[in-house]
């Protein structure tokens, strides 16, 4: 693939990469060890306009575009997605210290299965149609390209979020200016050649490169982009809101979690075990889903105390392009450092650490972002280690006695994004997914997603919905055409 060279991530404008403007430069570090991996452009204002430009020329000709052709180019784009998938795989995992295996079977297929989604569900997608009974007249809805959309993207799930954006968006007709997080930009930019190289006409997907406080806050303010989809932390989510309302841009946000992961004592308990450990640490706990608030039915709470340290503490923290890691490493230093303080500001009479709470050694990587899976039984559910959104490898672990109290613990908190519970009781999973206030509840499962499913949170944790129809309702107009008629 010749989308970089291997110091330097461009934009990628109007089909060609391309340095910015200003000639500004992040560097980009390798969390594994600290070493540098290259040089990305920090791109500004100008960069987004023009941007901006080449996406307003290809406009017209991409939202005219057959849906059929639309199709067969996001099929192509997720076909070569599969083709290049090692590539991918190294290099986000060089990009976010995410463990190769994790980037290579789950992330990198799905970036794929996001266009593939996509490519299909725009045959798909129809719009409703009301006849005004007894008036003559029929309504029905259009549903045309926004135009212009901004996307913007975390360091989490880098191609997996940033294609879950703009393969809607490109599917829906609307030419995109696309930011992935200045912490992991190397797959964000392969994807350009890809899309050259399945014919995606130019100028349609445009990707700047840089810090959010750059190029993120020239996508927000820019006039012609219509429409903004966010995912990041809650904080810059509040900030994106507020600079884009005045401007009145449709605004879709997907912010952080605070997940309860409730243990019933009736559950498939080896599962649960099984799934929690996976739910507590995949992706070194950076993953807005994770549950990291575990409650826990006091009649087991202490088998499951014991069993969940045992097993956490066998994982492997290792180097990330190791087949064997389990456990890779944070994604920068700053946010390591943030992690690491939680530890620090434990007050004794509130929490314990059971396992962990502390950076991990790996070997010949002294200088890498590592920290070793904590538990942490903690006293009440106010304490700040469950109020924030800690974003590592580390879950807090508490009794409870029914449900009214584990109801009241789980809405205790300003988040709302998903909930995992575990019992065999249906009746009771009813019970509780009515009260529990997220956007998403997985019953004996975790994070088992089927993309037709409106995905999003309440509360803090997001406004609006995207995933199936919900991302092409996001990406669309909707005007309503009243035909008269005479008899
Ligand atoms: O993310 P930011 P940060 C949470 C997690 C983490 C915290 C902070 O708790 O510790 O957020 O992470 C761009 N205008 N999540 O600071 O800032 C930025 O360049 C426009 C949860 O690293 O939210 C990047 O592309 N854009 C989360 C994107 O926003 C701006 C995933 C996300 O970065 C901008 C990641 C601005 N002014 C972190 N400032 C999830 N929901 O999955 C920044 N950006």
């Amino acid at each position: 693939m010749n989308r970089v060279n291997s110091s330097t991530t461009l934009n990628f404008i109007n089909g060609k990469y391309c340095d910015p403007v200003g000639d500004d430069w992040l560097e980009n570090i390798n969390p594994a060890d600290g070493t540098l991996l290259g040089r990305i452009a920090n791109s500004t204002e100008q960069d987004v306009e023009n941007a901006v430009i080449a996406a307003s020329n290809a406009q017209s000709n991409w939202s005219e575009s057959t849906l059929e052709q639309r199709s067969r180019i996001l099929t192509k784009i997720g076909d070569l997605i599969e083709k290049n998938l090692e590539s991918l795989a190294i290099i986000e995992s060089e990009d976010s210290g995410k463990p190769i295996d994790r980037a290579r079977t789950i992330e990198i297929p799905r970036a794929a299965s996001n266009f593939h989604f996509f490519a299909n569900a725009i045959t798909q997608f129809s719009s409703e149609s009301h006849e005004s009974v007894g008036q003559n007249a029929i309504n029905f809805t259009l549903r045309q390209p926004l135009g212009v959309v901004g996307c913007i993207s975390p360091w989490n799930l880098p191609l997996y979020l940033f294609t879950w954006k703009i393969a809607p968006a490109l599917a829906a007709g609307n030419c995109v200016i696309a930011k992935p997080s200045e912490l992991t930009p190397r797959t964000a930019s392969m994807l350009g050649d890809l899309c050259n190289r399945a014919g995606l006409p130019v100028g349609v997907l445009n990707i700047v490169q840089g810090a959010g406080t750059g190029a993120g806050q020239a996508i927000l303010e820019h006039e012609k982009i219509k429409a903004i989809s966010f995912t990041g932390g809650t904080a810059t989510g509040e900030h994106v809101a507020r600079v884009v309302a005045p401007k009145f841009k449709k605004l879709s946000l997907e912010l952080g979690g605070k997940n309860p992961n409730i243990i019933f004592a009736d559950c498939n308990y080896e599962r649960a075990l099984e799934t929690t450990i996976h739910s507590s640490f995949a992706n070194q706990g950076q993953i807005c889903l994770c549950g990291s608030r575990i409650f826990v039915e006091s009649s087991v709470y202490e088998k499951f105390k014991a069993d969940l340290v045992a097993r956490a503490s066998q994982l492997t923290v290792g180097h990330p392009s190791k087949t064997e890691t389990t456990i890779g490493a944070m994604v920068s230093g700053d946010h390591y450092r943030k992690v690491l303080s939680y530890f620090d500001e434990i007050e004794p009479t509130e929490a314990a650490i059971l396992c962990g709470g502390k950076p991990a050694t790996v070997e010949g990587h002294a200088q890498g972002f590592y920290i070793e899976p904590t538990v942490i039984e903690v006293q009440h559910n106010q304490c700040r280690l469950n109020q924030e959104e800690i974003f590592g490898p580390v879950v807090t672990l508490m009794p409870f006695d029914n449900e009214e109290e584990v109801i009241a613990m789980a809405n205790d908190v300003k988040y709302g994004l998903s909930a995992t519970i575990w019992t065999k009781d249906l009746d009771r999973t009813m019970r509780l997914s009515k009260k529990i206030e997220c956007g998403v509840i997985w019953i004996n499962t975790w994070l088992m997603r089927d993309l037709r499913t409106p995905f999003g949170g309440m509360k803090n944790s997001g406004v609006g919905r995207e995933g199936g129809l919900e991302a092409l309702r996001f990406f669309t107009e909707p005007k309503n055409i009243c035909i008269a008629f005479e008899n």
